[in-house]
């Protein structure tokens, strides 16, 4: 395809996502709830459990991660869980509440030696009756299609910002690097989880074309996490500024507009969001969660207060 019929076939310009994000906010979360009830019941939140199935020592020098091999976060790194910890931990999320179990990896890519062990866990977890994601980072086509084969209904794999930014946070891959495997994963059949982090340091325009590439993906990702970063002491972003409420709520709203049928994540950022702020960006559209008391080294809510907020609310989780 060249690059005008690419164009024609880009659903949003930069134009549109411009004019969404400078709405008066009242106006585009109006719009954005409009846009969930079509597609969604607006009351059903769908819960995922992260469990971290081998941490730290990472080779790649993401600039927000505490497992990168490259930063002193204090982190100690692991080695593969065994399979039995690893289903024991997905039987202990489903029964705590979660629908999808999600198992990531602190690796560049994985080994094809342990792709026989990531398959079987994949086939346990999945006969507990959970959806299962992976994220273990760059995939081969093989690697792509054992996992599809295994039954692996998501794999996570995220953009994180918009391609003109990414090189100020990562030097160890490409932006395109990250496209190549999301399409690797897309042709095996598997669904697609990509999203992304707000408050790297990231220019309004690179928050738009961070949003325009996601939306312009063909199909979009099904699963759209957008998280709010987590400082982590002895990263290069550890001292980053927090991001406003209201604008992280923006982002959720033109993700719900620009993606009518994706599932969007309100990812990382819950342990230091207020029940309000998350309130309202479940009203913009945001429709997924992590639950539980971690998320893959980090604090998220936990049951009580997360229990406590969803009753407050009204809102179901699926
Ligand atoms: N190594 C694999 C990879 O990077 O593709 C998978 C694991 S990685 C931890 C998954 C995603 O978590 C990252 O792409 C990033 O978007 C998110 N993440 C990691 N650290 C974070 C932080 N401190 N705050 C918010 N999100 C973070
Ligand atoms: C995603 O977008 N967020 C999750 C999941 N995909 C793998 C990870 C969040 C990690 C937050 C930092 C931590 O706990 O280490
Ligand atoms: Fe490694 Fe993933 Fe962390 Fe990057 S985000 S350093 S690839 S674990």
């Amino acid at each position: 395809m060249d690059g005008e019929d690419k164009l024609k076939t880009a659903k949003w310009t930069r134009a549109d996502v411009d004019a969404l994000m400078s709405m008066p906010f009242a106006e585009l979360v109006f719009r954005a709830a409009e846009v969930h009830r079509e597609f969604f019941d607006p009351n059903e939140v769908q819960a995922s459990r992260l469990l971290s199935i081998k941490t730290g020592g990472c080779p790649e020098d993401c600039g927000y991660c505490s497992q990168s091999a490259k930063f002193d976060t204090g982190l100690e790194a692991s080695k593969l869980m065994d399979r039995e910890a690893v289903v024991a931990e997905a039987k202990r999320a489903k029964e705590e509440g979660a629908s999808r179990f999600c198992m990531g990896a602190a690796w560049r890519s994985p080994k094809d030696r342990d792709m026989a062990e990531l398959c079987a866990m994949v086939g346990e977890v999945k006969a507990l009756g959970l959806e299962t994601c992976m994220t273990l980072g760059m995939l081969s086509e093989s690697q792509a299609n054992q996992l599809s084969d295994a039954g692996l209904d998501y794999y996570n794999h995220n953009i994180d910002t918009s391609p003109e930014y990414y090189g100020n946070i990562i030097t160890t891959r490409t932006f395109e690097d990250r496209i190549d495997t999301l399409e690797k994963v897309r042709a095996s059949g598997m669904k697609v989880c990509c999203g992304g982090i707000v408050g790297m340091g990231e220019a309004p325009e690179d928050r738009v074309g961070f949003l325009l590439a996601l939306a312009n993906m063909t199909p979009p990702p099904e699963s759209v996490p957008i998280n709010a970063l987590m400082p982590i002491e002895g990263t290069p972003l550890g001292a980053s500024e927090p991001v406003g409420a209201l604008d992280f709520v923006r982002m959720i709203a033109v993700a719900r507009i620009l993606m009518p049928t994706s599932f969007v994540r309100l990812s990382a950022g819950r342990e230091a969001m207020s029940a309000e702020t998350q309130a309202l960006s479940f009203l913009a559209g945001a429709n997924s969660i992590f639950v539980g008391d971690e998320l893959l080294t980090t604090a998220n809510p936990g049951q009580t207060r997360d229990a406590e907020m969803f009753e407050a609310l009204g809102v179901r989780l699926i």
